[in-house]
Parts: structure tokens; sequence; C-alpha cells
């Protein structure tokens, strides 16, 4: 009988403790997970635990937590806690006052995922403040996963929601000086800040149970019609109850093309640790690339035990990481350039 030791040998993986080599037979289709990961004795290690991307994850787990300690759903924590950043015009990449693609439209993507495995998308949504909401609206309410522009729109608005003007005079300057070069740059270094910190937040509620959310208004002055990772499941986001959960921010096109937030729950599957699986996920980008000077992506997992990773290209990704035993703080994350 093979071990799983056995067919780790030869895979260019084995330093994580996971994979196999190419060519060989799959063991068992359905075999059990890790030990570690299901040991009755190792869980909980921590709970509840909400992790979310940037600094103003900081006011959007402060607004999940009273929902999870209070014994409430880690969906309903992680909905609740990036609308704040939803709201917020201060955050230039997300939501309200989110800087708008190169014809000078907010266009907003955003998904969620819950511990059933359900899961809701919305894409190129304008006129919304909430497109997280919505995303969860077509969740429970419909039979599909994405909905699209102007069928999103007239979704959240048959649902109530109201139609709101998201560019904000601070965006619409910001927008007109850019059209004086025009210059695409979606993450040179310095990095700008009105070019990133698209909100992907994790939650582990008390219950054991995880979910997550990501909403953004993409990368600033993107083609008009761009649909980045963010409403992507897979992509920018992937919670499997059994194993733990992965979001994203960065340059979307690069998670996309890797299918980011998977492969990092797949790999935590296979025993690798969230910091593991994180750094995995970012090296399957950095291999396709001879110059890293423009491309950044940030990866956070969570695991059901609670146990948290967090890896990027650059060396400027934070997270706010919300539990128990410390409250809320904001974490630097060990990045690839760094080292
Ligand atoms: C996108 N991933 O639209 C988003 C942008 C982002 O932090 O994450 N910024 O590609």
């Amino acid at each position: 009988m093979t071990t799983r030791r056995d067919f780790l040998i030869g895979s260019g993986l084995t330093a994580l403790g996971v994979g196999r080599a190419l060519g060989q037979a799959w063991p068992e289709i359905d075999r059990p997970l890790p030990a570690e990961i299901i040991h009755p004795d190792a869980l909980p290690e921590r709970r509840p635990v909400v992790v979310s991307t940037w600094s103003h994850g900081m006011p959007a787990n402060d607004a999940a937590w009273p929902i999870l300690t209070a014994g409430g759903r880690a969906v309903d924590a992680v909905e609740q806690g990036v609308r704040v950043s939803e709201a917020d015009p201060a955050v230039t990449s997300v939501g309200y006052g989110g800087r708008p693609d190169r014809e000078g439209h907010v266009t907003l993507d955003a998904c969620i995922m819950d511990e059933t495995g359900n899961a809701g998308a919305v894409a190129f949504l304008q006129d919304i403040m909430h497109p997280v909401s919505v995303a969860r609206q077509v969740m429970e309410e419909t039979p599909h996963v994405l909905l699209v522009g102007e069928g999103a729109r007239r979704f959240a608005l048959d649902r109530g929601a109201k139609q709101e003007n998201l560019l904000t005079e601070n965006s619409r300057a910001a927008w007109q000086e850019w059209l004086e070069t025009a210059q695409y740059d979606p993450w040179s270094p310095p990095a700008s800040p009105m070019n990133h910190d698209t909100i992907s937040m994790l939650a582990l509620d008390a219950a054991g149970n995880l979910s997550g959310a990501c909403t953004t208004s993409g990368l600033a002055y993107k083609m008009h019609g761009r649909v980045g990772d963010s409403p992507i499941i897979g992509a920018a986001l992937f919670v499997d109850n059994e194993v733990g959960a992965a979001c994203a921010t960065g340059v979307g096109e690069e998670v996309m093309k890797t299918l980011g937030s998977f492969l990092i729950v797949e790999l935590m599957r296979q025993g690798a640790s969230p910091q593991e699986a994180c750094q995995e996920g970012i090296r399957r980008i950095v291999r396709r690339h001879h110059r890293l000077d423009d491309v950044q992506v940030g990866y956070l997992a969570l695991d059901r035990r609670g146990r948290v990773g967090a890896y990027d290209i650059q060396p400027w990704f934070q997270y706010a990481l919300t539990d128990p035993q410390a409250g809320t703080r904001l974490v630097d994350a060990d990045c690839h350039l760094g080292q």
C-alpha cells in the first residue's frame, strides 16, 4: 500500500510536507484529512478569530467581532465587517469613494462564501453602496453564484438597495489628475494608496465554522468592463469548512491565473500550515515573473484551528487580526521580497 510519506517523495512540495510526484497515481480519491487537521485534541486552538487585509481591516474587524463573541455566525460577521470599508469614503479602493475606472465609473466586485460551501458574488456593479450584501442575496436567494453589471444592479434595486452616486469629489479629482497622463500603473512602487487595499476578510466563529468575504472597487483606472479576482470564487476567496479559508488582495489578474485562494485551501487540506500554504501560493506567481517591481499579491489564510498565515510579494502588506487573547492589532506580513 502506498503510504502518505511514499507519495510525497519526489514532489517539489515536499518541503511543505504536501503534494505528490507527477505521474504518480492518486492513491485514494476520497482519502481522510491529515490527522493534524481533524484530530479533536487539536481543536480548537483559538476561536473566534477574524482576519482582514490592510489597516482599514481594523475597524472592519471591530464591527465583525461583537457578532462573533455573541455566538453569531461567521458569515454574518464577515458581511457586517466589510460593509464598514464599503461605506467609508476615506477607503478609496472599496465601495463608496472607490477610485473609478479610466472612464470615471466606479464599478464594484464582491463575493461571500459560507461554512456550507455556498457562495455568491457580484461583478461590475455600479451605484450600489454594499456589493457584499448583494452578493449574499445572490447566494441565498437565487440558484446562481455570480451576477454582473446591469443584471446585478437591477437585482439589488429590486431587493431594496438604494441607487447612489459612489464617485466622491476626492475620487473625481484624483481621476481628473490621472487623466493628464492616463498611464495605467496598477502597482508600481512606491505603492500609491489609491491603487490598492481591497478588503478580504475571513472569520472562524465560536461554533468552529468558517466564512469569508471580499469587496473592492478594483484596480484604479482599469479598463471599463474589467473585472478582477475579487468576485471569483477560488481566486480572491475560498472557504472549505473541513480545512480552512483563504483570501487575496493585489493584482487580480495574477490571482485569477493561479486560482490562489483555492490552491491555498487545497494545500492546507494536504497538511500545509496556513503560512506554508500562503507562501506556496505566492511562489506560484513569482515563478512566472522575471521582474517583480510592479507585481503585488497578498494572501491571508485561516484554518479551522484558528491558525493564521499571511504572505505577499512586496514588503508592505499588513493585515488586521482579532482574537480573544489580544484583541485587534495590525500585523506586518512576511514577504517574498523581504527575504
Ligand atoms: C483587483 N484584487 O481588482 C483587486 C484589487 C486589490 O488590493 O486587491 N487591491 O484586482
